[in-house]
């Protein structure tokens, strides 16, 4: 297997950015410390144990499949405002939109057995060809050790970049292999899926999505955290959660800022939708131009999973 790109939690967030540009992933370690780690596990343990395994393919059969954590996991809210985390996603995103926002949040824990899932993109949500700019950036927290075996996520670098209808072929599949505490960040038009397990214990990942605040989150996340929860959360999580404007003007409530109404703060009259940090940002970001529009099929591509486990 070629060597994954990995950095320390030291490292320059713009250089991790660039690195997801280019290759569509990184892989960062020591994101959590070992007391994070056994917060977030202790957390985690009991809600894993009250899930029932297994829904339907694409999920897993053999799969701990659960979201809504920042409502259920301290832990995972800390981790989500994690300053490194935020610069590496805003280098990511940011060219692209004027706020960036949470758009999915949950916890994959691979039971023994569990076979490959399909290959596919995170970003096939949304109807863009590829390539389109990038519309998320997804993370990946190993809570367990991801090895070959227990089912590191596969990813194909590079296939953020590739023009739609080409499909991965094994040898241009790695796997995800990191110890507990790292952090796997890629672009959501990157070919990935959870591995097969084949070991004797689990693997746990804990999803933590961004996307671009104009777009619709993939979890709906006022009521995943409505606002009476919401508003116990620091005001930086509730506006990353859509208690926010996502643009200059988009997403106002009766006129006036969404934090402000979740705070109680809001005034009066109509609000200040267009506050002038807002308008700067904007003028900072790309506007983009849709190259083609003439509607197509859309399908997923899946690998037979021995043969892709065999890659090297
Ligand atoms: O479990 C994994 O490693 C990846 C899961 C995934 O990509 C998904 O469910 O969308
Ligand atoms: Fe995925």
């Amino acid at each position: 297997m070629s060597a994954l790109r990995t950095f320390e939690r030291s490292a320059a967030p713009a250089t991790v950015a660039e690195a997801i540009a280019d290759e569509g992933y990184a892989i960062i370690r020591d994101m959590l410390d070992a007391d994070s780690l056994a917060r977030l596990r202790g957390e985690l343990d009991p809600l894993i144990a009250a899930t029932p395994a297994g829904h339907e393919d694409f999920m897993g059969m053999r799969t701990v499949r659960f979201g809504r954590l920042l409502a259920r996991c301290e832990q995972a809210r800390v981790m989500a405002l994690d300053p490194m985390l935020l610069e590496v996603v805003e280098g990511v995103l940011g060219p692209f939109c004027v706020r960036i926002q949470i758009n999915y949040t949950g916890v994959m824990h691979l039971l023994p057995g569990e076979t490959a899932q399909i290959l596919h993109r995170d970003a096939g949500l949304y109807p863009f060809q590829n390539p389109a700019p990038p519309l998320i950036c997804a993370t990946m927290w190993a809570v367990t050790d991801f090895t070959r075996e227990n089912g590191a996520t596969w990813l194909v670098p590079g296939s953020h970049l590739w023009d739609e209808g080409r499909t991965p072929v094994e040898s241009e599949v790695v796997q995800a292999e990191m110890p507990a505490g790292s952090l796997l960040l890629y672009n959501g038009a990157v070919f990935h899926g959870g591995g097969a397990n084949r070991s004797n214990g689990a693997r746990t990942g804990c999803a933590i999505q961004f996307s671009l605040a104009w777009l619709r989150q993939e979890e709906n996340q006022y009521m995943a955290c409505p606002p009476e929860l919401a508003r116990t959360f620091p005001q930086r999580l509730q506006e990353l959660i859509g208690y926010d404007l996502g643009a200059v003007n988009l997403g106002f409530v009766d006129h006036k800022h969404p934090n402000e109404v979740l705070n109680g703060t809001a005034g009066d009259g109509p609000g200040d939708l267009g506050p002038e940090a807002l308008q700067r940002r904007e003028e900072r970001t790309n506007k983009l131009r849709v190259a083609s529009w003439a509607p197509m099929n859309r399908k997923r591509v899946r690998l037979d999973a021995d043969v892709v486990q065999g890659s090297g």
